[in-house]
């Protein structure tokens, strides 16, 4: 039995792939493990047979077997440790691919969430406009650390991993900002993320299910 994924029956982005659901679709796409998904509705999230697999009542979810797990680094780095291709071998390596899993939703993304509850959740309000630019300044500290790091490499810490695989997805979010783009390797970094085939491949399905 192939595991299960859930995904929103209807994403608000309209499938440019900004749910979470890509990523654990690219995680599987990459070990070239098959699933399946569940569609989910705003309202089917909320009730109980949902919130028994994921307490807050979002998605994405994982079933495998009887085992469900919630939250897409947890998800990952499940799928990573089970199959070959997204961990390094060494020991050391792994540690430091998973440290930047962590590095990915601990500390980049949060200043970048916080951007979108600026802008869409708070958009109206009248403090609004005042408190966009230290958001923006606040995303920019981060990425100029991670690009400072990432330097000319192809991917964070050697071969592709699990830790480029949430990084590139976590940053996607802002492609529309157009902050990336004062960050050329980054840019960069995240074209060459979305250019593999297996996230064509998560971001193909996810589309699909988004223009029925
Ligand atoms: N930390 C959790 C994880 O990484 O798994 C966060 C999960 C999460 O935020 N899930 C969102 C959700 O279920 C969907 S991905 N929201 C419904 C709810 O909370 O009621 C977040 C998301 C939603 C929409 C867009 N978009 O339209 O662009 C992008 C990302």
């Amino acid at each position: 039995m192939p595991p299960i994924i859930t995904a929103f029956e209807r994403s608000p982005d309209g499938g440019k792939g900004l749910a979470r659901d890509t990523r654990v679709r690219w995680a599987l796409e990459e070990v070239g493990q098959p699933y399946e998904v569940r569609l989910v509705s705003f309202q089917a999230m909320k009730q109980s047979a949902h919130l028994a697999l994921h307490p807050f009542g979002q998605i994405p979810t994982f079933e495998d077997g009887d085992l469900g797990l919630f939250e897409t680094g947890s998800i990952v780095l499940y799928i990573a440790e089970r199959h070959a291709g997204l961990l390094p071998d060494d020991a050391n390596a792994r540690a430091r691919a998973i440290s930047w899993m962590f590095a990915a939703v601990n500390t980049v993304e949060p200043p970048i969430l916080e951007l979108v509850t600026a802008r869409i959740l708070e958009g109206d309000k009248p403090w609004s406009k005042e408190r966009l630019p230290l958001v923006m300044d606040r995303i920019r500290d981060r990425l100029r650390q991670l690009s400072s790091r990432l330097g000319d490499a192809d991917w964070l810490d050697g071969q592709f991993s699990a830790g480029d695989l949430m990084m590139v997805s976590v940053l996607l979010r802002l492609r529309a900002s157009g902050i990336l783009d004062e960050y050329p390797n980054l840019s960069a970094y995240v074209a060459r993320g979305e250019a593999r085939p297996a996230y064509q491949r998560a971001f193909a399905a996810q589309l699909a299910v988004n223009t029925r």
